[in-house]
């Protein structure tokens, strides 16, 4: 079993009041992973984290971006992003006809591809792609918003990619979930194979108790 690793969801922190405190929280809680998620009005019904913002959370941040691409065509745009290597950064194999060529591109900048799937789209759609990916990404909620509840059949998803991906030799690739991951969900994710964690308002960042507190309550689920 890889190790577990948390990617907080930056979406789910106010650009505007205490972000630089729940940074410091963070890198305090030695987050591995901070997920910045990318939206075009247009693959998904909302509009969020643009390039000078993702360019300044590497400023304000020393942990590494896991950049999720929920845009049309990002084999056009990822250039504007400034890629650095080591980052993960997610394409959605729904949104490009080249799905390949832009896993091979990310892999160019030193940056470790991730191919990304809707909660309806099926696991073959990526089977062609696993020697090009270091991750997939499994979308746990319809993408879009924060806050939604589990579609609950995806954790038999991740069970069957992760077998899928074992008896194939490829035991490395990390597999991410994405939505609802609350402490209850977190358990049995991982418990299906999960590694990398996207961490939002059910659990890092829910209201009622500290992000320290969240952190490691979480990581007691996961470990
Ligand atoms: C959703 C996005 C996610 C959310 C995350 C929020 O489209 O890709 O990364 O930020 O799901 O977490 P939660 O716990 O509010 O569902
Ligand atoms: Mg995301």
């Amino acid at each position: 079993m890889n190790k577990a690793m948390l990617a907080p969801s930056m979406m789910c922190i106010s650009e505007w009041r205490g972000a630089e405190k729940a940074l410091d929280e963070l890198e305090k809680g030695k987050i591995e992973l901070l997920h910045v998620d990318v939206m075009d009005g247009i693959f998904v019904p909302n509009l969020m984290i643009g390039t000078e913002s993702t360019k300044n959370l590497r400023k304000a941040s020393s942990i590494p971006l896991d950049i999720h691409l929920m845009i049309e065509r990002p084999e056009d745009k990822l250039d504007w992003f400034d890629i650095q290597p080591g980052e993960f950064v997610s394409v959605h194999a729904e949104s490009t006809k080249h799905l390949q060529r832009v896993l091979a591109k990310i892999r160019s900048y030193g940056a470790r591809p991730m191919a990304a799937l809707n909660p309806a789209t099926p696991l073959c759609m990526i089977e062609e792609v696993l020697d090009d990916v270091d991750a997939v990404l499994l979308m746990t909620v319809n993408p879009g918003y924060a806050g939604q509840k589990l579609v609950v059949q995806t954790l038999d998803k991740i069970r069957r990619l992760r077998e899928m991906l074992d008896k194939s030799g490829r035991e490395k690739v990390l597999i991410e979930v994405d939505g609802n991951v609350s402490f209850e969900n977190a358990v049995k994710m991982r418990a299906a194979g999960a590694d990398i964690f996207v961490c939002g308002s059910s659990s890092i960042f829910c209201k009622d108790t500290p992000i320290e507190e969240n952190i490691r309550r979480f990581r007691a689920c996961v470990e």
